[in-house]
């Protein structure tokens, strides 16, 4: 009897996965044919795509945080557009697609399984509000590099269940602080808040920070429609 982690592949795919910090059998899970830690583990035999190492290991400079003291739990206004989407947690899939060797479809268990990154930030909204929050969860370079990037990407689409959608720079997707979270103030995201998944990062004004985000495409080109808030005439950009 051979258990999988005998086959031949299993030296490298151990290696990688405890490099990445990510050991753990729970973490395998059905992509496309692919078990996610098989994807991992390809990643090792890919040509190297020059330009996502190099915005992968220039350091970004990170933004200050705030102690958990300077909460201000009042002070975040929900802003919601039309209407709260409701999600069923157990259907729910984020995929990553588009220009990508590995596409992915995961499940909410195998998201948080992914290590968990938690900071404190200001959340400045461009009506003239801000607030401090703390935001735990996934880093969006994470899934971005197990999704494989091809070498031509410069931007990353994110389509939410609310039919509200955004696009953001690859470098600011990359940024070491701009996470996939599903926690708030050290409590799961309620769905006012964008539950499952929504965008935190505090390089980017709040509108950037899409809340029930189901996809994300990698792209080369953005298409005429840049962004919910975007196409009414705000910036794209929109650093703090
Ligand atoms: N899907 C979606 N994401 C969204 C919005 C929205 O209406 N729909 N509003 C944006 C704006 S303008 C801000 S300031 C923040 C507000 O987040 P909050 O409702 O959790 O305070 O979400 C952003 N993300
Ligand atoms: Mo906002």
């Amino acid at each position: 009897m051979h258990s999988p982690d005998d086959a031949p592949d299993s030296l490298p795919r151990r290696s990688f996965l405890r490099i990445a910090g990510l050991t753990g059998a729970g973490w395998i899970v059905s992509t496309a044919g692919l078990t996610l830690a098989e994807s991992v583990a390809g990643k090792l035999f890919m040509p190297v795509n020059d330009r996502l190492d190099a915005l992968l290991l220039n350091p970004q400079k990170v933004v200050p945080e705030f102690p958990v003291g300077a909460i201000e739990p009042a002070a975040l206004i929900e802003n919601t557009f039309r209407f709260i989407p409701r999600i069923d947690r157990a259907a729910f899939r984020l995929t990553i697609d588009g220009a990508v060797n590995q596409p992915l479809s995961l499940d909410l268990a195998s998201i948080q399984q992914m290590p968990l990154t938690s900071m404190v930030i200001r959340h400045v909204c461009v009506e003239g509000w801000a607030a401090i929050v703390q935001w735990g969860g996934i880093r969006l370079r994470d899934l971005i590099q197990l999704a494989q990037p091809k070498a031509d990407v410069r931007y990353v689409y994110i389509q939410s269940a609310d039919g509200y959608y955004e696009s953001w720079d690859l470098a600011s997707a990359l940024h070491p602080q701009t996470l996939l979270a599903y926690q708030i103030n050290g409590a799961p995201l309620p769905a006012k808040n964008g539950a499952p998944l929504r965008l935190a990062s505090p390089i980017k004004l709040g509108y950037k920070q899409s809340k029930w985000v189901t996809g994300i495409t990698l792209v080369s080109e953005l298409p005429q429609q840049k962004g919910y808030w975007e196409d009414l005439g705000y910036e794209w950009f929109a650093g703090l």
